[in-house]
């Protein structure tokens, strides 16, 4: 911040000295304004981690459908799911950064590979989903109550993402409820699913 400061002279002629006060003011209040406070910096850096675990889970989930025949529909939704996780990561972690804090990349928790069956899976997508809403609704909180205005208002887009992915999962699993063990059914859903996400993908691009 002393930077700042850098070069900056007082005319003691025109006794600049109440106005150059005033501005170093507003600019020591700026920084407080932009700087996250400790407890808001530790739980987004928490989130970094959360999303990138999802982007993982979704990963592990994504290459066992790929392993079974006939799957091609979940498995794209799965792997495109991971690659959502990841753009989600590295969202925050450029708000972050820019804030003047410090993204922390962690180690990850390695995630499910096999599953039963594909109802499974959609059963911890929809888990995954509801852990992460819970991680945001909480860090919407938190970030009433540091006063930090700006970090709720980035949560925002993250709370619409939350409200779509769980809508999603909930849907198909209960679907895959319906159909039960009925193979027709189950693959015929493999080809639903594609357009479900691409309905989602257009609705948020007309937003
Ligand atoms: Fe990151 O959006 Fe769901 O998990």
């Amino acid at each position: 911040m002393l930077n700042f400061f850098k070069g900056i002279k007082i005319d003691s002629k025109q006794d600049n000295t109440k106005t150059l006060i005033c501005w170093m003011c507003l600019m020591i209040n700026k920084y407080t304004i932009m700087l996250l406070s400790e407890r808001m910096l530790a739980a987004l850096n928490n989130q970094v981690k959360l999303e990138a675990e999802s982007s993982q889970v979704y990963l592990g989930i994504a290459s066992w459908l790929e392993t079974q025949p006939g799957l091609e529909g979940y498995t794209e939704f799965f792997y495109r799911q991971s690659e959502e996780e990841r753009h989600h990561m590295l969202k925050l972690i450029h708000y972050i950064n820019d804030r003047d804090g410090h993204a922390i990349i962690t180690a990850l928790e390695m995630p499910k590979n096999t599953f039963g069956q594909v109802i499974e899976v959609f059963q911890d997508f929809l888990d995954n989903e509801l852990l992460v809403s819970k991680s945001i609704n909480d860090l919407v909180e938190l970030s009433l109550n540091e006063k930090d205005y700006l970090t709720f208002k980035f949560l925002q887009w993250y709370l619409d993402e939350q409200l779509e992915e769980e809508k999603m999962a909930k849907t198909m699993l209960e679907k895959l409820q319906l159909v039960g063990s009925d193979r027709g059914g189950i693959y015929q859903l493999d080809k639903d699913i594609v357009g479900l996400r691409t309905k989602v993908s257009e609705s948020k691009e007309g937003e």
